[in-house]
Order: structure tokens, then C-alpha cells, then sequence
């Protein structure tokens, strides 16, 4: 169920409405679907990437699940989820024995309501250990029972859930050896087998990786990672992955980035970009927002490029919630969203390289005779508490600002919107502009969206741009 890609679903503006899956976790609508969208709508990241058959995740950080706009993007845009934190062995198995399912299950939960893959991450790292592993004065033995009474039971908890494991990561130190962690110091290299071996027989389903960071182009440390790569392949170990966490500086993409990862896929392994995010030094301006997005744009290509290049995943989507600053102090901007989850350059950068539409897909036949504006209201997900809607306007006349007015049904309030400027006053809606998308040429198409409270089934309304009612488009 996680590996298949959600299909749109859509009224159009002759206000039939059909479902598509449900948002949130608890909600209990039965997803239906409709057997054809009308045309290839490839406005949101997900759709986009789908075309390629890969994946385009983000991480999710749990406690900010429960906001609604957050949600609404992880939902809409994403078809693959990674826990940013709450699979991490400090957080699952804080005391020897004791487990803590609450987050990985609300996870598993927002996951499967969404129709999306899910990238467990893991296992078998240095860090985020909790204080009875790190501070424990363990045997070999007991370590190794240790490793592997974690593997199989956070794996077997989710077996045949989760499509890909960081079984083993960030093992290595920048010049290409192993690092010296307590796992190295206890176990032996052998520890990245046997952590392997342990984690196909939890869950036989899942693509097991090896993931790390300054790896992403060829330099000591990703030949180190290469070398035990081919060696653990032809020694038998069930490897499947490598992972590129790919958090990138601005203007330091390595040259070399689509090289690095089409030599470990001529191993015949899968890779996937599993961390990505570009800092860059703060202020950011409108300049290095537009490199941003050209460096997000040749890394979503370089995967397209490699065909066993599975997917991409940016570390979180908003700036907001991005670990960049407090890592980094006087750096950040790192993600395709700003503070106020509006998007940046970079998401178009994204949904481009993508082949995306960033001005909203198809844009329907064009405003007909006397008309200045044809308008394409959608239900693109609805649900027994909510629906998120997607509005197109297609204009006559080239535009350098607008406003696009209609009415919700009395009682439905919009609680999260994006690519606009939205206001409710009482039942009528007023979306505005923001700075990316202010200018429309002539016969071009805006393109907004917003969640509400309600899954109320209604008529499309009529759409007005700048006064004027537009034509319902026929889809
Ligand atoms: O450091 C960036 C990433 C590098 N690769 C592995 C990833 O797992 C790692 O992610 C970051 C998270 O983005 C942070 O959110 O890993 C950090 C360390 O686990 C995470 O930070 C920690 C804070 O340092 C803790 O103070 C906090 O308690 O998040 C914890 C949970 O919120």
C-alpha cells in the first residue's frame, strides 16, 4: 500500500466532486478515487515526480505533525516520509528493553493515510544513542545482542511498512576509514555485516542502505564508503542502498555529484538522495535564492539522470523547522519553503527539474470568446473534516498583481492556503498574489491552493480574477 503513488482526484467546476485519499491520520473518510483525472495536473512535487517513477520525500519532524499547514504540505507535496528524530535509537529504546511506539506509529499512521512511502531512519549510528548504550560497558556478545534485539524488533514492529532502512549510518570519517565508534570499538568492522545480515531477516521486505554525509561527490570519504559497498556486495551481505544525505552548501555542489552516485548504482545498488538541504549564509536574497534553486534542480537531475536512483528527499520542507540554524549559527534558508511555508524558488527549482508545471499544470483550454478569465476550482482531497482545493486561472490580458474572489458555504473556514495572499470575510474568499507569482503573461495560468475545515460537498463557485467573473473551465 505505501508503494503506490496517490492519484489525483478532482471535481471540477461543474461542482461533481470526487474523493481522493485522506489527509490526516485520523481521519476515516474511505479514500475513493476517480478511475481518470482529466488531464495530467503536474502541480504538486509528488505528481511531478511520480511521472519518473521516483520518489520525492521529506523528513518529518513529529512534533509539528499536529499543524495543520504543516500536515497539508507534507500530505500534498510528498511521497515519501522519513522520521526526522523519532526512530532514532535515543527516542525508541530509551531504556534497555523499553520501546517507545508513540511517534513511529504516528508516522506509519500519517503515512498510510497519505498513500506514501515511508524511509526508515535508524538503526545502527554513533549519535543519538541513549545514555545506557553509550555509558554501558558491554562485551562483544552482549553488544551484538544488543544491535540485533533493536533491529528485529523495530523492524519486525513495521515489517513489510517500511520500503527502505538506514540500517547502518554515517560509519565513516572523511578520510575513508572507518569511524571509531563504540560499535567499531566493541564489535569490530563487522559490525556493518552483521547489522545487515540481522536487519533482511526483520523484514525481508525492506531495501536495506548504508547512509552518510560529505559523500556526495568523489572525494576520500564516499571511495571508503564505495570500497566496503563493493566488498560487502561480493562477500554476500544483503546490502540494497546507499544513502547521499546531501546536505549541501550554496555554490559548493560538487561537479562530480551525478558521477558519485551513477558509480555506486554501477554496483548495482539503489541510491537515494535521503538528507538533502542547501545553506547558505544569512541574509538570503532574491540572487542566492535563484542559485538555490538551480543546485536543488541539478540534484532532483542528477537522480533522474541514474536510473537506479530511486528518489529524494529533502531534510524537511520549511525553513522554519530546518536543523540548519542551530547547527550553523548565521546560516540557513536551507529548504524549498520559507519561515511562513510560503514557497521559494526552490520548490519551482524542484518541480521543474521534475517536469512540473509550477504555473499549476495543465492549464485547460485557454478563456473563450468575451471572456477574460477561465477558472478550474478542484477538489483535489477531501475528507470527513476537511477538503484542500486547488484554483486555476487562466487570463486573457497579461497580469502584474491580482485578486481572485468566490464563496465557501456558510460555516466552512480555510485554515491553511499557499502560493497566494488569502483572506475569509465571512463566506467570501479573496486570494491575492504573493511575490513569485504576481506576474502572469498573457494566456498564462495563476495557480493557488488552500485547506478548510470542512468536507462539505458544493458547487463550484463562480471565480472572479480583479472584479470579473471567469468562465468555468470544462476540465
Ligand atoms: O544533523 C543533521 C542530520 C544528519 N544526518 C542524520 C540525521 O538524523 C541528522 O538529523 C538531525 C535532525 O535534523 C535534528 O533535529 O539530527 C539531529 C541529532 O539527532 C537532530 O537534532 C536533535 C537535537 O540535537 C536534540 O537536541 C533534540 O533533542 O533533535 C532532538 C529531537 O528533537
Amino acid at each position: 500500500m505505501f508503494s503506490q503513488l496517490r492519484r489525483a482526484a478532482v471535481v471540477v467546476a461543474t461542482g461533481v466532486l470526487l474523493s481522493g485519499a485522506a489527509l490526516h491520520g485520523g481521519a476515516q473518510a474511505a479514500p475513493t478515487t476517480t478511475d481518470e483525472a482529466p488531464s495530467a495536473q503536474l502541480a504538486t512535487l509528488r505528481e511531478a515526480a511520480s511521472t519518473s517513477g521516483k520518489f520525492i520525500g521529506t523528513a518529518v519532524a513529529d512534533h509539528r505533525l499536529s499543524d495543520a499547514t504543516y500536515s497539508g504540505i507534507a500530505a500534498r507535496e510528498f511521497s515519501s516520509v522519513t522520521a526526522e528524530n523519532v526512530m532514532k535509537w535515543e527516542s525508541i529504546q530509551p531504556q534497555r528493553g523499553s520501546f517507545n511506539w508513540a511517534g513511529p506509529d504516528r508516522l506509519m499512521q500519517f503515512a498510510q493515510a497519505n498513500d506514501q512511502q515511508v524511509y526508515g531512519h535508524t538503526l545502527v549510528w554513533h549519535s543519538q544513542m541513549p545514555g545506557w548504550l553509550a555509558n554501558g560497558n558491554f562485551g562483544a556478545t552482549e553488544m551484538n545482542q544488543i544491535m540485533n534485539t533493536h533491529i528485529s524488533t523495530v523492524m519486525g514492529r513495521y515489517q513489510g511498512q517500511i520500503n527502505r532502512w538506514d540500517v547502518v549510518n554515517e560509519a565513516f570519517n572523511e578520510d575513508g576509514t572507518l569511524r571509531n565508534s563504540k560499535w567499531l570499538q566493541v564489535l569490530g568492522r563487522d559490525y556493518i555485516a552483521n547489522a545487515f545480515r540481522a536487519a533482511r531477516a526483520a523484514d525481508p521486505d525492506a531495501k536495506l542502505f548504508i547512509n552518510d554525509y560529505n559523500t556526495d561527490g568523489i572525494n576520500a570519504k564516499s571511495t571508503g564508503l564505495y570500497n566496503l559497498v563493493r566488498d560487502l556486495r561480493a562477500q554476500g551481505v544483503p546490502i540494497d542502498g546507499v544513502g547521499f544525505q546531501s546536505h549541501l552548501i550554496l555554490d559548493q555542489l560538487p561537479s562530480d555529484y551525478q558521477a558519485n552516485l551513477q558509480r555506486f548504482a554501477d554496483l548495482g545498488v539503489e541510491v537515494v538522495v535521503t538528507e538533502l538541504d542547501i545553506r547558505m549564509q544569512m541574509p538570503s536574497d532574491a540572487a542566492k535564492l535563484e542559485r538555490q534553486s538551480q543546485q536543488f534542480a541539478r540534484v532532483v537531475q542528477a537522480c533522474l539522470n541514474v536510473s537506479r536512483c530511486s528518489g529524494v528527499t529533502v531534510w524537511g520542507f520549511s525553513d522554519r523547522d530546518s536543523w540548519v540554524p542551530g547547527t550553523f549559527p548565521g546560516e540557513g534558508a536551507a529548504l524549498p519553503y520559507d519561515d511562513n511555508y510560503q514557497p521559494k524558488p526552490a520548490y519551482n527549482g524542484i518541480l521543474t527539474a521534475f517536469g512540473g508545471d509550477p504555473g499549476g499544470g495543465d492549464p485547460g483550454p485557454g478563456p473563450g470568446p468575451g471572456a477574460d478569465c477561465t477558472a478550474a476550482y478542484q477538489v483535489a482531497n477531501r475528507w470527513n473534516a476537511g477538503s484542500v482545493v486547488d484554483v486555476r486561472v487562466t487570463a486573457r490580458q497579461a497580469l502584474n498583481g491580482w485578486a481572485v474572489t468566490f464563496t465557501l458555504p456558510a460555516g466552512e473556514s480555510v485554515t491553511s492556503h499557499w502560493n497566494t495572499q488569502l483572506t475569509q470575510s465571512g463566506t467570501t474568499v479573496t486570494a491575492r498574489n504573493v511575490a513569485h507569482n504576481a506576474t502572469i503573461p498573457a494566456g498564462g495560468t495563476l495557480n493557488f491552493g488552500f485547506q478548510t475545515n470542512s468536507g462539505a460537498v458544493y458547487s463550484a463557485p463562480v471565480v472572479s480574477l480583479n472584479g470579473t467573473a471567469c468562465t468555468a473551465a470544462t476540465g
